[in-house]
């Protein structure tokens, strides 16, 4: 059995420690490795990212390019294309997207072709974990007999586990090392020497009995979001019949100290997580004959709620008399949620189409996001891409419509205000005052 040689090796900094993917997860732990005094080897299939961070840069946000050049001019870090050096690593993390098919069903093709590289240079002494999001018994069911098919034993000669990311992008109070790190084993040996690893560089632990309990509790965490955006979407689509305002409930039921957490209505969910996760423990049930409703229902209110937006837009234009075909709309924040560049899975390109398949001239301004490309999932109204336009006294004035659909921060909304005519606010981005002394016509979600 190796685990008390694996536990030597993988708590001596000098320890060579390999993650394979170098995204917004894998970057921040290889420079976390090679922070805590471990010799820290990023895998990447993208050569110019290699590259980069062996010529001291990071394109990650949150991680500055200074600590990569002095981490690679120490030579505690360095990053290849060349997968032979998987050989060199006592430990290996997996740190690969994990998206869906056309069909929402899940893509571990990412997984699979990490799992490759490693099995070809899988030998005594190693231990393996996947970090990317999943559904429960990939570790197990797919990983696990891909490496024992090199006729090599799970605990007598290699350690494999499961470890969620948990990477909150931008966020400035959690960063890897004080987020807690679940970690399971597909072996009690596995788990006891994956959490003496993670123990190096994070400062809370918490040990789960099985690879699948770890797998489970990280896709509980996404649909719990996604399930709770969801009510809040559809308590805003009541309370729009209803004539009572959102927000001010959502203010109220928060006062409330103990068994309530506010989730707050939006034009829809996007991101690389909370839209795509739930599908992957949805997937899962129903291969055991259990059809997750929940999942099911909280992604057809959050989907439909680029419509509502929609629908809101054309209320208030129809209100002045005029059809949303031909009126001049525009979008302020394209992003998925505040304050970032991403656009993946954006409700503000639906909201774009579908405003585009009606006859409106869409456009938009985002400081952070300078054009967008349509994917064919977008494609209803021809897909032309679009530029962020210059957010003039002229654009504000002459736009039929002001949509706020991402309420970056150092937009001015009292300008806004004073030079829309007519606003819909699906992030109540508009507080009081500004409200009060606007003379545009505001419908809020
Ligand atoms: N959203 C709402 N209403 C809410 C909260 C979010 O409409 O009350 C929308 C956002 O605008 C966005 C989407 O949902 O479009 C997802 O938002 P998010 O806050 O969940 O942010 P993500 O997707 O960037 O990342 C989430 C984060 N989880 C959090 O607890 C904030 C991140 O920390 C996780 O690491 C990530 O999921 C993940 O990896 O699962």
């Amino acid at each position: 059995m190796i685990k008390q040689e694996l536990t030597r090796l993988v708590t001596e900094k000098g320890a060579t420690v390999g993650v394979i993917g170098l995204g917004y997860v894998g970057l921040p732990l290889v420079v976390e490795f090679a922070r805590n005094g471990f010799n820290a080897i990023g895998f990447e299939v993208d050569q110019s990212k290699a590259d980069r961070i062996n010529a001291g840069e990071s394109y990650i946000g949150d991680i500055d390019s200074g600590a990569v050049k002095e981490l690679v001019n120490d030579k505690r870090l360095r990053a290849t294309t060349d997968f032979t050096d998987l050989q060199a690593c006592d430990a290996i993390i997996i740190c690969v997207p994990t998206p869906l098919r056309k069909t929402k069903e899940p893509d571990i093709s990412y997984i699979m072709a990490a799992a490759d590289q490693i099995k070809l240079r899988l030998r005594r002494g190693q231990l393996i974990i996947l970090e990317s999001t999943t559904y429960p018994g990939t570790t197990d069911e797919v990983l696990l007999p891909m490496f024992e098919d090199t006729g090599l034993k799970l605990d007598e000669d290699f350690l494999l586990a499961f470890s969620p990311e948990r990477v909150d992008p931008g966020n400035p109070q959690f960063q890897t090392h004080n987020i807690p790190k679940v970690v399971g084993g597909v072996t009690d040996d596995s788990t006891a020497v994956a959490a003496q690893l993670y123990s190096r560089i994070v400062k809370d632990v918490f040990a789960v009995s099985s690879a699948r309990v770890a797998e489970a509790a990280k896709l509980l965490e996404n649909t719990f979001r996604a399930v709770n955006i969801g009510m809040a979407n559809e308590m805003a689509r009541l309370c729009y019949a209803l004539n009572i305002d959102t927000w001010e409930v959502i203010r109220a039921a928060a006062t409330k100290p103990f068994g309530f957490m506010p989730f707050y209505p939006g034009p829809g969910i996007g991101g690389h997580c909370i839209p795509l996760d739930p599908h992957y423990l949805l997937w899962k049930a129903r291969q055991h004959g259990f059809d997750s409703r929940f999942i099911s229902l909280a992604e057809e209110v959050n989907s439909r709620m680029p419509d509502h937006v929609v629908q809101l837009i054309s209320d208030g234009l129809n209100n002045e008399r005029k059809a949303l075909n031909g009126s001049r709309v525009l979008l302020l924040g394209v992003a998925y949620k505040k304050d970032i560049d991403d656009v993946r899975e954006s409700p503000a390109l639906s909201i774009i189409d579908r405003l585009r398949a009606k006859g409106a001239d869409a456009r938009y301004h985002d400081p952070f996001v300078k054009q967008i490309a349509f994917d064919d999932a977008h494609t209803e109204s021809g897909g032309e891409p679009l530029q962020s336009v210059p957010l003039t006294d002229d654009e504000l004035r002459e736009s039929d419509c002001v949509v706020i659909v991402t309420d970056h921060s150092e937009t001015d909304y009292q300008r806004v205000c004073q030079l829309a005519s007519l606003i819909v606010d699906t992030r109540n981005a508009l507080n009081g005052d500004v409200r009060r002394n606007s003379s545009a016509r505001i419908i809020r979600l």
